[in-house]
This record gives C-alpha cells, structure tokens and sequence, in this order.
C-alpha cells in the first residue's frame, strides 16, 4: 500500500487529498496518514497542507528505482537493482551476496557510505550529493583482464557523462575520471579469484553528482558534475544513463577483448602523450605515457628511452595531479 501511495504522489506535480487517495485505493484515512508516516521515515520528504492534501517533495539526490528501471534492457549489468540508505561500502555489499549466490549483472547502490574506499586502502569521501554503487561481474575472463575492464568501466562512465552533461570528462589511467583536470569519479575494482581464474568480479564506481563541498585534502583536485555544470542533476536519470552505457561497453568486452577497444579508451585518455610518474616501491620512475596494451597496461618510455608496462599504481600526470 505504502508503494501504492509513493506512487501516486510520484505522478502528480500538485497535491492530491488524503480522501482521494483513501477512495482510490480503498483504505481508510487514518491508514493513508499512517503510510506517509512511515514513508516519511523513510527519508521521503511530503508536504501536507489542510484541505489541499499531500505533495512529494522531489529530491534530485534520492534513487527512485522505477525511473532507474524503466525500459532498461541490459543483456549484462543492471537486470537487478539494490537500493540502500547507507551501507559501509558497496563493495562489501557485493562480497556479501556474492557468497550467497547471487546473480552477475546485480548492482547495489547507495546514498551514502560510512566506510566508502578507494585503492591501497584509501578513502572515497561519499557524502549524500555523489551516486555509489557496485557491479557484481560473474566471467571467466583471466586474472590479467583486471586493468581492462577497469578502463572499459571508466569509458563507459566517461561516455555517460558526456552524453549527459556535454563535459569532456576524460580517463586519467588507471581508474580516475577527470572533468577540467579534476577527479569527479574513481573505480576500485576487486576480484575473488583462484591461481588462474576468477570467481567474480566487483567493479566500484564513486561518481560526484550534485556534491558541492569536499573534505581540505582533496579540495585542490576533486570537483563535481553540478560544480562543473551549474546544474542540479537528477542522480536517477543520469544512473539510468551510466547503467545503459556500461552494460554496453561491458557486454561487448567480455566477448571480445580488442585492439579497437583500446584505440577507443586511448582517444579519451587524459594520461597518452604527457610526462607522468610512476611510483614504484621506493622509487620514482619518470617519462611520457605512450600507449595503452590490450591488456590495460600503460607503456611509458622512460628518459633512457626504456619502454616499460605497467599494469596497476600511482600514476601522477604533469599538469593534472
Ligand atoms: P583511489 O585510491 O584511486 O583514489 C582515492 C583518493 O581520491 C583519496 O585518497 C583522495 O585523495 C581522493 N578522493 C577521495 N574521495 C574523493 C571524491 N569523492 N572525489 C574525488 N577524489 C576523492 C578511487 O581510488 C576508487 C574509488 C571507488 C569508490 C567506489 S564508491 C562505490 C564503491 N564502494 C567503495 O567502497 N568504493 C567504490
């Protein structure tokens, strides 16, 4: 009945009674107000004023799982959504019903995230503006695939955000996405796997959506689609966007990995053909990113003019961070 409510307060622009909605649906008064109630509870903001009735407050910020759906045949990634309030991180989420047996393509989304994590154990600052979510990826694609399909999910997210916004939001290898030099999105991307086999895969994607502040330390390098747009965008419709374009680029790598793919990731890899460094245990290693391997791995020639691929790491680039 709750759903039933959310529904028709959903569709209409302007207040509908508490008797219309009684009548229509059948149930007493006092059950509708108990319905907004909970529905309240839940994080759903409703109006209501005497003798108009109750109206939805639209909040941009809040995935509403009938837009996201709606008309959304993915072959792969997407034939099932989890919408959560918070979760510690999305990642976890996927371990969880991954051990549990479920299906790949799922994706599990939340508002925000307490414990939200980046690469080496870092942070991912995931306060309610941004969209998190996490892909649970059942293939037998070899452990070596792992950069790849990293970069065919930032291609993917990269086109989203073009196609959506009209930024030229472009790859900083391995796993940013940059818009005007500045982080909006990273990928953490991590697998169960046997020696040379993968169980799954859980592919992590933290987009700044409508965030308008940063923690002091990454103030300097991360920005947002609505800090680079001046717009407020609506965290479903553009998920439903992103969801479309992964499924996409995803399905048609798992079945063929080829040179094509990567000659497409290289044109909007920010890193080809500037200086970077890499770090490397204790050592810095410096030259310009040549070249993006079937594998993933980027090619750098170095200042003695040493080719070398690196497959994973801190890469910083000049003119970037
Ligand atoms: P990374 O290790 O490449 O980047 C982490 C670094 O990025 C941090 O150390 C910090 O400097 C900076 N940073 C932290 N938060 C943000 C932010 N919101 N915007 C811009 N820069 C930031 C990147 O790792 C991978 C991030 C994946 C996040 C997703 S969210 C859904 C899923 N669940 C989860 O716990 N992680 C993934």
């Amino acid at each position: 009945m709750k759903d039933k409510i959310l529904s028709a307060l959903k569709n209409s622009d302007n207040y509908i009674s508490g008797e219309i909605l009684s009548r229509s649906l059948g149930i007493t008064r006092s059950a509708v107000w108990k319905n907004i109630c909970q529905l309240r509870q839940e994080g759903y903001i409703i109006d209501s004023v005497t003798n108009k009735g109750y109206r939805l407050q639209k909040d941009c910020n809040m995935i509403d799982t009938d837009k996201v759906m709606k008309d959304l045949h993915c072959d792969n990634i997407g034939k099932k959504l989890i919408i959560l309030k918070s979760t510690d991180s999305t990642n976890n989420e996927i371990k969880k019903i991954a051990a549990l047996g479920e299906e790949s393509g799922t994706v599990v989304t939340a508002e925000t995230q307490t414990s939200g994590r980046g690469r080496f154990g870092r942070q991912w600052s995931s306060d309610k503006g941004g969209l998190y979510f996490s892909i649970l990826l059942r293939t037998d694609l070899p452990p070596s695939n792992i950069a790849a399909i990293t970069l065919a999910a930032g291609y993917a997210v990269c086109l989203a955000v073009r196609e959506y916004t009209g930024l030229d939001a472009r790859i900083k290898w391995p796993n940013d996405i940059i818009v005007e030099n500045r982080k909006i999105c990273g990928i953490l991307t991590e697998i169960a796997a046997q020696s040379d086999s993968i169980d799954y895969i859980i592919i992590g994607i933290g987009i700044n959506i409508n965030n308008t502040e940063f923690p002091d330390e990454i103030k300097h390098k991360a920005s947002s689609i609505h800090l680079e747009t001046n717009k407020n965008i609506d965290k479903s419709d553009f998920f439903r966007t992103v969801l479309i374009y992964l499924d996409k680029v995803i399905s048609s790598f798992l079945i063929s990995i080829s040179i094509d793919d990567m000659s497409s990731f290289k044109r909007i890899c920010a890193t080809i053909g500037r200086e970077v460094s890499v770090k490397r245990g204790d050592t810095v290693l410096t030259g310009i990113a040549k070249d993006i391997t079937p594998l993933g791995e980027l090619v750098i020639e170095t200042e003695n003019t040493r080719e070398i691929k690196i497959s994973s790491g801190e890469v910083t680039v000049q003119g970037i961070y």
